[in-house]
């Protein structure tokens, strides 16, 4: 664990961001012993995915499990998982959540930029529209995950720019006054005649569906992401009390 530019970060990321994850391979699994890092998020998922699947046996009170969390490379649903990854990281994430997390959030670092937030605002709601028809649905009608194969990597990315989009207030939750999103219907693209009034105007928040909502809750209630959620919340409260000892 390090901040983003510190010294550490620095030493394993060109940018000196994070996450970067940092892999040593004793001898006895390669032979010569092996050390490398890898960078970005959904890389990191995909690496440790594989390994899971080939090595990894989790024992739970069903007996010794080897989850599925990447599907295997040259098939049908790895194909699948990829193209979802790759929209998700670059559709949802780097075109819209981070275009707020830079220019609205850290606006005194990097700048302010309305307009552009505005805009991706737009590209989110797009966005999620696309990823919210990708929510499968089982034989009995029930909300399921992202692959046929149940549960993923792409379910973590998902669950969590939807949880990221809630914190900032680009998404609200569902009073009942909403249903499903009909996706040809709600799309929205760009203008060139962008008057003053417009432009200028509130970001306006989006209104999950009941599907989204349901699909979000499913996510949540993972024993896995409640366990993360509290090692993330242990993590920043040790953070918080470090820096106060520094004061
Ligand atoms: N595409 C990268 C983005 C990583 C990223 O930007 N991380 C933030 C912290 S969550 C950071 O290090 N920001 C510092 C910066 O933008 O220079 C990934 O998904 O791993």
């Amino acid at each position: 664990m390090c901040r983003p530019w510190s010294r550490r970060a620095k030493s394993v990321h060109p940018l000196g961001k994070v996450p970067a994850l940092l892999v040593d391979y004793p001898k006895s699994t390669t032979g010569s012993g092996d050390s490398f890092v890898v960078l970005e998020s959904a890389a990191i998922n995909t690496f440790l995915g594989d390994l899971v699947r080939e090595h990894g046996i989790i024992k739970n009170d069903r007996g010794n499990i080897r989850p599925i969390l990447v599907p295997a490379p040259g098939t049908k649903e790895r194909a699948k998982y990829e193209s979802l990854v790759s929209f998700m990281m670059t559709e949802l994430d780097a075109q819209s959540l981070w275009i707020h997390r830079k220019h609205s959030d850290l606006a005194n670092i990097f700048g302010e930029a309305p307009l552009a937030v505005k805009e991706a605002k737009r590209q989110f709601d797009n966005s999620l529209l696309v990823m919210e028809d990708e929510i499968r649905m089982d034989s009995k009608g029930e909300c399921s995950y992202l692959l046929p194969s149940g549960f993923s990597a792409a379910d973590i990315l998902f669950a969590d720019c939807i949880s990221w989009a809630k914190h900032i207030g680009w998404l609200l939750k569902n009073d009942g006054s909403v249903g499903e999103h009909d996706v040809a219907h709600k799309l929205t693209f760009p203008t060139t005649e962008r008057d003053a009034d417009q432009a200028s105007s509130a970001i306006q928040p989006t209104v999950m569906s009941h599907k989204l909502e349901r699909y979000r809750a499913m996510c949540r209630s993972r024993p896995a992401w409640k366990r993360a959620n509290q090692l993330r919340k242990d993590q920043v409260a040790a953070e918080d009390l470090q820096n106060t000892s520094k004061l």
